[in-house]
């Protein structure tokens, strides 16, 4: 099937023949998009206007079509998975008192605040019993003394007991803290973590950049050009990366657009992130839900989905959107691989994060039901490693 464009357009013709007709012609019926999709046909980057008509369009089928087609002709229908298992060695965190949105972070003294000795961090890395664990996602708490020594010692011990398998360890926001306390700079405790056997770093902490947001849901917290910097950082070593953003608060579809821009900005410089993936905010128990009245505004189905297919349209360099189940449940994760994402979150085996905010999605994902559930999609799951190298194909 061909795409005919109505006569009366000014735009180039398609450049690229390989995009979907089917998704160009559904976007180009919709007006609001039809800018956007003009330079999807071209071969054009979208803009920052292009990116808020996604948004503001709230068209899912149409941006989602265009979106799939954009992933299907990088992976066609691989979708990557881990078998990975998150820790968090500490909750205790000195932003106790100024990140809105958090509902993880104790003060030291405060009930149900923990710190994790090594053997225990060992002992709860055994844990997964339903496939071995080829990845250890490890983020916690700005704990005002733990000292680098306790996360390279940490990292040394995993890889000793765990040989083969990677370590993604420590947000922006934990890099730069450790950085303050051992009074070096971001480059000296990278390299550090490094030498200890990291393999790469996750994407938390960058939430949205726009300062009005960022004053309201994290003044304290690492500013964003911080969190770029430490990322930059990174890449520059050879530690590739992920990158996130927290959506569904008081963000205006301006921020959403900017932050994904900006994020491009650093990859077009670097190259170093593996994948994006949208954070869904969770309103209980944490400040901005409970007494900013945002309780019971949990982000849903469409946003989601619009969410992810916005972003695999806007990141064009990026190389995989992944879909965080945990957070927006394993029914929108699965149909997330027909709206732009090649990578579903992993087995995870003990999530904390958002369940203590109020997410009533599983603790954990059984392999196979990982696998079940990409096949279900009509896809085919490859699990893969930190670096998104296949370790088995189900075909
Ligand atoms: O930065 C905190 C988010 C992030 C809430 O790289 C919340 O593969 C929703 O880094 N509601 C940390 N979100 C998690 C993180 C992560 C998660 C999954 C995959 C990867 C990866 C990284 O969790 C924080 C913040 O944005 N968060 N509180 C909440 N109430």
């Amino acid at each position: 099937m061909t795409t005919t464009l109505p006569p009366a357009t000014s735009s180039p013709p398609p450049a690229d023949r390989t995009l979907d007709d089917r998704a160009l012609e559904l976007a180009l019926a919709n007006p609001q998009l039809r800018p956007a999709a003009e330079k999807l046909a071209a071969g054009e980057r979208l803009g920052r206007d292009d990116a808020v008509a996604l948004f503001e369009s709230r068209d899912l089928l149409a941006v989602g079509a265009l979106a799939d087609a954009r992933n299907r002709r990088r992976n066609g229908r691989r979708v990557f998975f881990s078998a990975n298992q998150h820790i968090n060695p500490t909750n205790v965190c000195v932003l106790r008192h100024t990140c809105a949105f958090c509902s993880f972070a104790r003060t030291p003294k405060e009930e149900g605040a923990y710190t994790r000795t090594l053997a225990e961090v060992l002992e709860e890395a055994g844990r997964a019993k339903s496939a071995p664990t080829r990845e250890f996602h490890i983020v916690g708490g700005l704990h005002p003394k733990l000292r680098l020594s306790y996360y390279t010692d940490m990292i040394r011990a995993l890889k000793a007991a765990y040989p083969g398998v990677h370590v993604k360890a420590l947000t922006a926001v934990e890099i730069a803290h450790l950085a303050r306390i051992e009074r070096c700079s971001f480059r000296e405790v990278l390299l550090a973590l490094k030498e200890a056997g990291l393999t790469s770093l996750p994407g938390g902490g960058a939430e949205v950049f726009g300062r009005a947001v960022r004053m309201t849901i994290a003044d304290r917290k690492l500013a964003g050009e911080d969190w770029l910097e430490v990322h930059r950082q990174a890449h520059a070593l050879g530690i590739p990366s992920n990158c996130t953003m927290l959506y569904g608060h008081v963000e205006t579809l301006q921020d959403r657009a900017e932050h994904l821009l900006i994020l491009r900005g650093l990859q077009d410089e670097t190259g170093g992130f593996l994948t994006y993936i949208p954070l869904a905010y969770h309103p209980d128990h944490n400040a901005l839900g409970e007494e900013l009245g945002w309780r019971g505004r949990a982000t849903m189905g469409v946003d989601d989905l619009l969410n992810i297919a916005v972003a695999r349209l806007v990141l064009d360099n990026v190389p995989h959107v992944k879909t965080h189940w945990p957070m927006v449940s394993p029914f929108i994760s699965q149909v997330a691989l027909d709206f732009g994402c090649d990578d579903l979150e992993g087995t995870v085996v003990y999530e904390r994060v958002y369940h203590e905010a109020g997410a009533s999605t599983p603790m954990e994902m059984n392999y196979d039901a990982l696998v079940d559930l990409i096949r279900g999609a009509g896809k085919t799951p490859v699990e893969r490693d930190s670096l998104y190298r296949p370790v088995r194909t189900f075909d």
